[in-house]
């Protein structure tokens, strides 16, 4: 059967809604420690159509998998598989007393699954727009963002911060969403044009629900109460030497998170005065401390952020997202993009056997 919406349900749909993956330029792991974080969005969507039906059920295709399935609104049940993140979005919906009817939904997705690059967050958020437009619902983007995360820490179960469905709803090309997790105050920072965004995919995928995200959240809090703090956004760099003394490994996790706050706010500086050759700088020390900090990234990645270190045209590079695999963000010359995205990606595929995959800058 072809896999359009019309083929699998028979009629067309009602409502078309979307929404990009998002990269991370800096802040990381700062989010679920009520920090800062400077996301912008990448040229890959997700996209859903949905037309409402009769009954309480819901039935749902997802078109890259090739798989149906079903659920009763108000049965929603964990199931492990894609569908949750439909069933997380309308049991939040629901005990929020928004009115919803059954549907058929289809969903597609161009951000690769593993990337580091949202494509959980970016289903939620294309998912809530499109209810919203199905059903009238009165809810606003950042409400969006908001029941995205329930869902996803929810029946979904991934515990995961704001960052991403934030991103995924709020952020919009050309500009960096400077975003303070503690009450999601945000400002749009424009990126300086004489720059081109690369974002190369290792072709590692990462495990968001799996245990080593949750092993770093739980190190963050213990941090926390062996300072006497509420969250590690509390402590300015000035109190580096009482984080420092914490027992391993939680005094170098603490540091990432302190020091990498402190980067997010001289990022948007560098950002706001054009100063690339700051800003690249601030993308490998970053880098370096989420590897020997935080312990989140692995060999794959290090090789690509090596090999852009060598590369003349390209300012600094870092992982983006939670790590354990996914995807390098580097900032290049203008025009160059292109180019040195592409050799580093040759030169890496030959070293690690791994087949990467340039997201932007797209060929043309
Ligand atoms: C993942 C999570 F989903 C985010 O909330 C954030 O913690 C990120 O890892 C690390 O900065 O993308």
């Amino acid at each position: 059967m072809s896999n359009t919406f019309v083929s699998q349900f028979g009629q067309e749909s009602q409502v078309t809604a979307r929404a990009p993956g998002r990269v991370n330029l800096i802040g990381e792991h700062t989010d679920y420690n009520d920090g800062f974080v400077l996301p912008t969005t990448i040229p890959q969507e997700t996209t859903v159509q949905l037309t409402r039906r009769e009954g309480p059920e819901v039935r749902a295709y997802a078109a890259d998998l090739d798989r149906r399935g079903s659920y009763t609104l108000g049965g929603e049940a964990h199931t492990g598989s894609w569908i949750d993140y439909l069933q997380g979005v309308t049991q939040e919906l629901t005990r929020d007393g928004h009115e919803l009817g059954g549907f058929d939904v289809r969903l597609s997705s161009e951000v690769p699954l593993g990337s580091g690059l949202s494509s959980s967050a970016a289903l939620l958020v294309a998912l809530l727009r499109g209810l919203r437009e199905l059903f009238s619902l009165q809810i606003d983007d950042v409400e969006i963002a908001r029941l995205a995360r329930r869902a996803e820490n929810g029946l979904v179960g991934a515990n995961v911060g704001i960052m991403d469905q934030m991103a995924c709803s709020l952020a919009r090309e050309g500009e960096a969403l400077f975003l303070d997790c503690r009450d999601l105050s945000f400002e749009r920072v424009p990126l300086p044009r004489d720059v081109d965004l690369v974002v190369l995919h290792s072709g590692v995928e990462h495990q968001h629900a799996g245990g080593d995200y949750n092993t770093r959240r739980a190190e963050c809090e213990r941090a926390c109460e062996l300072l006497g703090v509420a969250s590690l956004r509390d402590l300015p760099l000035g109190d580096l030497l009482r984080v420092e003394a914490l027992p391993e490994p939680l005094g170098r996790r603490a540091r990432h998170v302190v020091t990498e706050n402190a980067r997010v706010l001289e990022a948007v500086a560098a950002i706001r005065s054009g100063d690339l050759a700051k800003l690249g700088e601030l993308f490998f020390a970053s880098h370096a401390s989420m590897r020997d900090d935080y312990e989140v990234s692995i060999a794959e990645v290090d090789l690509i952020v090596e090999l852009a270190r060598e590369q003349q045209a390209v300012y600094g590079a870092r992982l983006t997202g939670g790590g354990f695999g996914g995807s390098v963000v580097m900032l290049a010359r203008l025009g160059e993009g292109r180019r040195v995205g592409g050799a580093i990606a040759d030169e890496y595929a030959r070293r690690s056997g791994r087949t990467p995959k340039l997201l932007t800058p797209a060929a043309n």
